[in-house]
């Protein structure tokens, strides 16, 4: 459960937790187009806090307003303001940034008419997404019996509220057969990603993930693929099947929220050893360097508060 905090950004100003609430003619909530931004922010070692790609991830939000023809009554510089005022408002060192904007009410039936477009920003603490010791020991996943969105069904590369239905159904079905994460095949059979992760495979030394067709351009992904190249690993982005996940070496999955999550199982199969690898421990540690501040090469991808 969300532990309560003091405050909540909303239309412009914060204003008590309890005080951010919708009336049930929201149209967002009748009809699922509205979109968000998932953003965490991390304790540096010097004891200042650092958000994580606040820049890319502000430019995505406004990417799945352009996508999702949402017109945000706010610039890019105060939204991504707002973020770092909220996390300061509520006294949080480290935590999940969640910009949110929706359609709110007016007009009912699918046009939503003039409804004014609102924008909420919530923060609160976030602990390991996939379970606790699963950035350490890997989770296990299953293909689920959901596909994954057809480009041309939902906006892939938005983050829309609705696209998430797709989601939310196949995490309770992984979840409910005793699975930690389910992963989503494409329209054509291919690997596209999981309910909220992308993927990658690595195999002989050579890392492999889905090209960006049907999935969220994670901002993870990118930050792995860039670290990988600095650390000498060629990395492909190339469709793959099923069964060359089955046969990696490694595998595992990225995410703001999930990190980067070793896999040691797909649909009851071990990957590699059936624990974390080499490769995925070696990126986990560049990683964690980087958001806690201690790694100089990368000091660009943080915003401190
Ligand atoms: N694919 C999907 C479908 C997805 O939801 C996420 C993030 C990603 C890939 C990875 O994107 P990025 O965070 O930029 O590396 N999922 C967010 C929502 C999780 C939730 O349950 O809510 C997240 O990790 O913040």
């Amino acid at each position: 459960m969300v532990q309560k905090l003091e405050k909540i950004w909303m239309d412009g100003k914060l204003i008590p937790w309890d005080e951010a609430k919708v009336h049930v003619l929201t149209h967002t909530l009748h009809y699922g187009l509205g979109i968000f931004e998932g953003i965490r922010c991390y304790l540096c070692e010097d004891g200042r806090s650092a958000v994580f790609r606040l820049r890319e991830h502000i430019d995505r939000f406004f990417d799945s307003a352009l996508i999702g023809t949402l017109s945000l009554p706010f610039s890019k510089k105060e939204i991504a303001d707002a973020c770092k005022e909220t996390l300061r408002a509520n006294g949080l060192k480290a935590g999940y940034i969640r910009p949110l904007a929706f359609i709110g009410e007016g007009a009912m039936g699918v046009y939503p008419g003039d409804n004014p477009v609102r924008v909420a920003i919530i923060t609160w603490s976030w602990g390991a997404y996939l379970g606790e010791g699963a950035l350490e020991k890997g989770i296990r996943a299953k293909t689920s019996s959901f596909t994954r969105h057809h480009v041309n069904v939902m906006m892939t590369k938005a983050k829309i509220a609705g696209n998430y239905v797709n989601s939310v159904l196949a995490k309770k079905e992984a979840m409910k057969l005793g699975y930690d994460e389910a992963l989503m095949l494409d329209t054509e059979g291919y690997v596209s990603e999981a309910s909220g992760e992308n993927i990658f495979i690595v195999k002989h030394g050579v890392i492999k993930t889905t090209p960006l067709t049907s999935i969220l351009p994670g901002i993870t992904r990118d930050s792995v693929i860039q670290l990988a190249k600095s650390m000498k690993i060629p990395v492909v982005e190339e469709k793959f099947t099923r069964d060359e996940l089955y046969t990696a070496h490694e595998a595992f999955f990225t995410g703001t929220a999930a990190e980067i999550t070793p896999i040691r199982e797909v649909d009851d199969r071990p990957i590699g050893e059936g624990k974390p690898g080499p490769v995925t421990k070696e990126l986990q540690a560049v990683f964690f360097d980087i958001v806690r501040g201690k790694n100089p090469e990368f000091k660009e991808w943080l915003d401190y508060l």
